[in-house]
């Protein structure tokens, strides 16, 4: 963990600096103080926080939202929520929005690495302090907000690469669908897959193209990988579930078998993967858990109370395959 948040994360973060890493599920992780609710107290105004999301482009995302947002209600915060709708200069307006509007703190999931230091700086001059969800950004300084609470998505990457490089036993053409350009799981789970496959010489990415996180667009990327090199694509390696649905979709238009002719691998493990994995379609899942809202407002209470926060909380992922979807399906939470 630590030999890849350095790998990943040296340019943001600074060397040295603790986190703490903590399943999701574990009750261990809940705030042990009072909720914010509870803190307020009769007559008291209660918390206002601002979440700025980037959109709705893949399932996991609508499980994060639906997470920060049942998680704001039982614990009595009014949450303010933007949906950028994909677009970066929407999620800068809302930063601002919120700002205007004197939020106690505003949670940002933001589209990509770069770009956000004017914000970042207005909402401190403001005194409000920023939870990053989901994905980090690059800033110079990392005092710009209080936490990062995300996956490790290189250490993502290279667990499909180890689980894939297995299964291929070493050998094979690989088409890689990647997700938003310039987003820090397309770009950490792109290197972490590469340093996975690393090691077998006759393991090749043939074709590497974004898909968006999209299902839709995932599926016209396969298509024409398809088209441009027929017979001669042994695995997909997806940034997402939503993609590899798309790709699944190609390869049976195509008239192969997914799972069988060409194996599928991605990362999010939401409840359709496992369906498509079930039904033999898809060959592994890694898992990313959007389940946030938790960890983020016990982030935004201790924020705002004055607390120091880790620079990052990892959130915990592992590995399913076929072999254990059937098993688990029931169990699953998103
Ligand atoms: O994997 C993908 C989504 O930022 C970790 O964004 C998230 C990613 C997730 O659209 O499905």
């Amino acid at each position: 963990m630590m030999r890849s948040f350095r790998q990943s994360r040296a340019r943001s973060f600074v060397l040295g600096v603790t986190f703490a890493v903590c399943a999701i599920a574990l009750p261990a992780c809940k705030k042990s103080t009072q909720s914010a609710a509870d803190q307020n107290g009769p007559g008291k105004s209660r918390l206002v926080v601002g979440f700025s999301q980037i959109g709705a482009e893949s399932s996991w995302r609508t499980a994060e939202t639906n997470s920060i947002r049942s998680e704001a209600d039982s614990r009595g915060i009014e949450l303010k929520f933007s949906d950028a709708q994909g677009k970066q200069e929407n999620q800068v307006k809302a930063i601002t929005a919120f700002i205007a509007q004197k939020v106690d703190a505003i949670i940002l999931a933001p589209k990509v690495e770069t770009g956000w230091e004017p914000s970042l700086k207005a909402a401190r001059a403001a005194g409000i302090p920023v939870i990053l969800v989901d994905r980090g950004v690059q800033v110079a300084d990392d005092t710009l907000y209080a936490t990062l609470i995300a996956s490790d998505f290189v250490a993502e990457g290279r667990m499909a690469a180890e689980w894939l490089a297995k299964k291929l036993e070493g050998k094979g053409n690989i088409v890689e669908l990647q997700g938003t350009p310039g987003s820090a799981p397309a770009i950490d789970r792109k290197k972490g897959f590469e340093q996975g496959i690393a090691a077998y010489e006759g393991l090749k990415i043939t074709r590497s193209q974004t898909g968006e996180f999209a299902r839709q667009t995932g599926k016209e990327v396969m298509e024409a990988f398809l088209k441009s090199a027929p017979g001669e694509i042994d695995a997909v390696y997806a940034h997402n579930d939503d993609m590899a649905l798309g790709a699944i979709q190609a390869i049976e238009e195509a008239g192969l078998r997914p799972g069988t002719d060409i194996i599928v691998v991605s990362i999010d493990g939401v409840r359709d993967a496992f369906d498509a994995m079930v039904a033999g379609k898809l060959n592994c899942t890694v898992e990313c858990n959007p389940l946030l809202g938790p960890l983020a407002f016990d982030a935004v209470e201790k924020a705002v109370a004055g607390e120091t926060l880790p620079k990052w909380t990892v959130v915990e992922d592992r590995v399913y395959d076929q072999s254990v979807a059937a098993e688990v399906i029931d169990s699953r939470k998103y």
